[in-house]
């Protein structure tokens, strides 16, 4: 699109959702033209190894070998690795493919030598040839822990996959949030988008924690015409994941409009489908423009059409 030349983009992301976002993205702007802020709250330490979940899915997706089957992990994977620890009775909930662990070897080295979190990512990311920015939220540790309504604290990955989260929650907390710093660059980067769009990722656990830590929800308040957020609830609930039933458990409605709310002091513009375009008044309400499209992304092309539909309709 001619009128986004040169423009910079910058992408609020948790996984699976954020990653089909951004391969729509980079078919309609120039890859090096956008930076995605990651979600760090689902990073584990697990086997002594670093782990990134989200990090990992936004590059192995923009490096085109994501697993298409689980929109996490690598294609053409083995188990080995997996088959042995099982063997001895080791923690083999959280599936680390042969390839993927590599990853995680890298990464864990890469730390140990003092390298920081944000420089990882970049080598990572060059390796695949993403020519998308990836920047973590924060290079410090910043962990979602939820709390069961039996006041039982669960780590992220514990509460999501181990117990594939058939649990009900009470209330998200993000440990070390207080005290963790936006990575470098993030808020510049902000401060100095043309648009910053907010991916159709969980509201709960994947951009509440970004906006946790201090200076980025200010920095997103600034630049709040420019915020396009996405709705990732249509028709009342999640494409993947537990959004919809966080939402109710956490005492909100499962609705595009209440996703909305929560946005509302940081985006100006609300994306929703056209399943939810009943909502658009209650959207309008809140005081957003309410842009109503197809938002499914069921394959790149139709993730590109969103996001040309998106800039189609806020350059009026
Ligand atoms: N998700 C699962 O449902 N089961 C797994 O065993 C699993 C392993 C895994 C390993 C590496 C990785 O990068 C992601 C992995 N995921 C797994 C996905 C991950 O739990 C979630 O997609 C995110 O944390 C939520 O955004």
């Amino acid at each position: 699109m001619t009128e986004l030349v040169g423009k910079r983009i910058v992408v609020l992301c948790g996984g699976v959702g954020a990653a089909k976002l951004l391969q729509g993205l980079v078919k309609v702007v120039a890859p090096n033209s956008v930076t995605a802020i990651v979600n760090t709250g689902d990073d584990l330490s697990l086997h002594g190894l670093h782990i990134c979940p989200d990090i990992d899915t936004v590059i192995y997706t923009l490096g085109n070998e994501i697993n298409p089957d689980t929109g996490w992990g690598l294609r053409d994977e083995g188990w080995r690795a997996m088959d042995m620890l099982a063997m001895y009775g080791g923690i083999d909930w959280f599936r680390l493919g042969d390839r993927d662990i590599g990853t995680h070897l890298f990464r864990t080295q890469r730390l140990s030598e003092g390298a920081t979190l944000s420089e990882v990512t970049r080598e990572i990311a060059a390796k695949w040839g993403v020519g998308v920015n990836v920047i973590p939220m924060s290079n410090d540790p910043v962990r979602t822990i939820v709390t069961t309504v039996r006041g039982e604290d669960l780590n992220f990955q514990d509460y999501f996959v181990r117990l594939a989260h058939d649990v009900e929650i009470a209330s998200i907390k993000f440990q070390g949030h207080e005290t963790a710093h936006p990575a470098p660059e993030l808020i510049s980067e902000i401060l100095e988008a043309n648009i910053i769009l907010v991916a159709p990722s969980n509201p709960l656990v994947s951009i509440a924690p970004i906006l946790s830590i201090a200076g980025i929800r200010d920095a997103l308040q600034k630049r709040r015409k420019d915020v396009i957020a996405i709705s990732g609830i249509i028709g009342g609930k999640a494409l993947k994941g537990p959004a919809g039933r966080l939402l109710n458990e956490l005492g909100y409605e499962a609705s595009a409009a209440a996703v909305a709310e929560i946005y509302k002091d940081i985006a100006g513009t609300f994306v929703i489908d056209d399943v939810d375009k009943h909502e658009r008044m209650r959207i309008q309400e809140l005081g957003l423009n309410c842009i109503i499209t197809d938002t499914v992304m069921t394959n790149s092309t139709k993730a590109a059409d969103l996001c040309r539909t998106t800039f189609e309709e806020i350059a009026g």
